[in-house]
């Protein structure tokens, strides 16, 4: 055991004093003994062996059902290096305070020792951790969400390098939850929540908060995005990134199925990953994104044969549901969204209780979730385990923005690119009325996730862009503008293919497009409307179009948002700014 790993196992086993530490070393065996542990300990109900082979669920505590941003922490030594969009709490007296609850937390418990590593095991991408923790829950989502086992922690034991991951259940007690990352020392402790968000802590913890900071000091990017790939009749492989706020549909696009009219003629779309992209300049120019999980922790409710035909295939057998509704005659589950017809009285809701549609609540938490390998999903990647990730041919932004974002628009260049990522934002309600969503700034979907000040991660993305001799395009979409009842104007789902074919035409300098205040938006007969029922040249021409009245109230809400920063933010970025105020006129 490297003298480094022997250290902090010590340390953490004597604050923490569980009754046993046990290795995960991967193997099937151990696993099997956890899940049948925890079936008999009522962690999780295995489900019926027929329809939902290897199958299980799992109920949270009611208080416990989300990620907890308000009790979410950057310890890092200086404020200002969390900057206004974290909150922060001095490295020293977070610890002091959290090591009193640590103190005996698992008593009576056995502390699971989870080594994996973020990214292919060996290549120049991937990191290490361990993750400890009182869960069998932990262990066996750790399992499908990240590569765990003996030969990462042969590949830990080989460096003494690895971000050092302490989670604790404790009694669940929301007053006491805390979410805490410590960036200068690649330590997280996180105690008092089961929910993955908080408590997989490879996930947003590890691969975006600690790793953003990584990114940072070593020259790459973590980011909030999905990886995808569009093969071309030709049997080419262009690859794209993109970046949505949570609930915006990245896991339905990184599956996409190409509408009849492509698939047809031969295209098709192959899933790299679906929430976390971390990504490298390569020696040619270009920027290469990889996957850095191993699996999906996807929103249950919304999923369908039609929403997401793949991801239901990929949910076939070996997967933990969280929160689902339960069909207890038949010992099956079910969310809403997933079939619409039930027959009653036979099911439960996410809280155990005898439940029926009519109820007027919901039989799944909203946040229920399934966990799954991306093994499972039958479009993965064949690049999937490449240990140089994929080419990125272009950037995408997208939020959730019934008004102001027309369906497509590509940046000028990289840095107007960044400016068009900083600027992101996405409404907090779908417009029930025709009223218009509170918007959220959300810059680059990472508003919850950057470890540190966000004006030095925009300086950070310029600086990454600088040294690209080939740059991927930048472009932002919206498949959210709504009429004037509410109602989506773009069929969105498969057809967003459509999109992503003049995205992929742009990036290699082809198709027509104009040049506006907000970048260069397609001539409406550039985007394929063949065979889509409801979308006339008119309709295309209404989601390109640009309400200049409503883009100065924008910029107003942007430049608040800038100024919450004190004067940090890139002066390229404000310049770009006042251009677009200019330009607006
Ligand atoms: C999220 C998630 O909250 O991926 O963004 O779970
Ligand atoms: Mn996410």
């Amino acid at each position: 055991m490297n003298a480094k790993v022997k250290y902090w196992v010590e340390e953490i086993v004597s604050m923490c004093e569980p009754n046993e530490v046990v290795w995960i070393t991967g193997s099937k065996e151990q696993y099997d003994a956890l899940y049948e542990e925890a079936c008999t300990n009522g962690e999780l109900i295995k489900l019926n062996e027929e329809k939902h082979p290897n199958c299980y669920l799992h109920r949270s505590n009611q208080n416990d059902v989300a990620r907890t941003e308000d009790k979410t922490f950057i310890c890092s030594d200086a404020k200002e290096d969390a900057g206004p969009t974290n909150n922060w709490c001095d490295p020293e007296e977070m610890y002091d305070k959290l090591k009193k609850l640590y103190k005996g937390s698992m008593k009576g418990k056995k502390m699971y020792l989870i080594p994996f590593a973020m990214g292919v095991i060996g290549s120049d991408f991937a990191k290490y951790g361990i993750e400890a923790s009182d869960s069998i829950y932990v262990v066996l989502n750790m399992e499908k969400m990240a590569r765990v086992g003996q030969d990462a922690l042969d590949k830990i034991n080989e460096t003494g390098q690895f971000v050092k991951c302490l989670h604790a259940c404790k009694d669940l007690n929301f007053d006491d939850r805390y979410i805490t990352h410590f960036p200068q020392d690649d330590t997280i402790w996180s105690i008092n929540s089961a929910y993955g968000g908080n408590a997989l802590l490879s996930k947003k913890c590890f691969a975006l908060r600690i790793a953003s900071c990584n990114a940072r000091d070593e020259g790459w990017l973590a980011e909030h995005m999905l990886i995808l790939g569009i093969e071309n009749p030709d049997g080419e492989i262009n690859y794209i990134a993109a970046a949505f706020p949570s609930a915006c549909g990245k896991t339905n696009l990184a599956m996409l199925i190409p509408p009849e009219l492509y698939a047809k003629k031969g295209y098709k779309v192959w899933c790299v990953g679906d929430d976390i992209a971390w990504i490298r300049a390569g020696e040619d120019g270009r920027l290469w994104a990889m996957n850095a999980e191993n699996g999906f922790f996807g929103v249950a409710p919304g999923t369908n044969k039609n929403s997401n035909p793949n991801m239901v295939k990929t949910l076939e057998s070996d997967v933990i549901f969280t929160n689902v509704a339960h069909d207890i005659d038949d010992n099956t589950i079910w969310w809403e969204g997933l079939t619409s017809l039930l027959e009653s009285d036979r099911i439960v809701d996410w809280k155990s209780e005898k439940w029926t549609p009519n109820d007027g609540t919901k039989g799944a938490h909203p946040n229920s979730r399934f966990t799954v390998k991306a093994e499972n999903c039958p479009c993965l990647s064949k690049e999937f385990d490449n240990p140089d990730g994929v080419p990125l041919s272009a950037i995408v932004f997208g939020g959730r923005r019934a008004k102001t974002f027309p369906l497509v628009v590509q940046s000028k260049d990289w840095e107007h690119g960044v400016f068009i990522g900083s600027i992101m934002g996405s409404e907090t309600t779908a417009a029930a009325t025709s009223a218009i969503g509170i918007v959220r700034r959300d810059p680059m979907a990472m508003l919850p996730f950057c470890g540190y000040n966000m004006a030095d991660y925009f300086e950070h993305w310029l600086n990454v862009g600088e040294k690209l001799t080939n740059p991927p395009k930048i472009f932002n979409v919206n498949w959210f503008r709504t009429d004037e009842n509410g109602r989506f104007i773009w069929p969105g789902f498969s057809e967003n293919m459509r999109v992503l074919d003049w995205i992929i035409k742009r990036s290699k300098g082809d198709g027509n497009a104009e040049l506006t205040p907000i970048g260069f938006i397609p001539a409406p007969d550039e985007i394929n409307i063949k065979d889509l029922k409801n979308v006339t040249t008119d309709i295309i021409k209404n989601l390109l179009s640009l309400d200049n009245s409503l883009w100065k109230e924008e910029i107003i809400n942007i430049k608040s948002f800038y100024d919450t920063f004190e004067g940090k933010v890139p002066k390229s970025l404000k310049k770009a700014l006042l251009d677009l105020e200019k330009d607006l006129i």
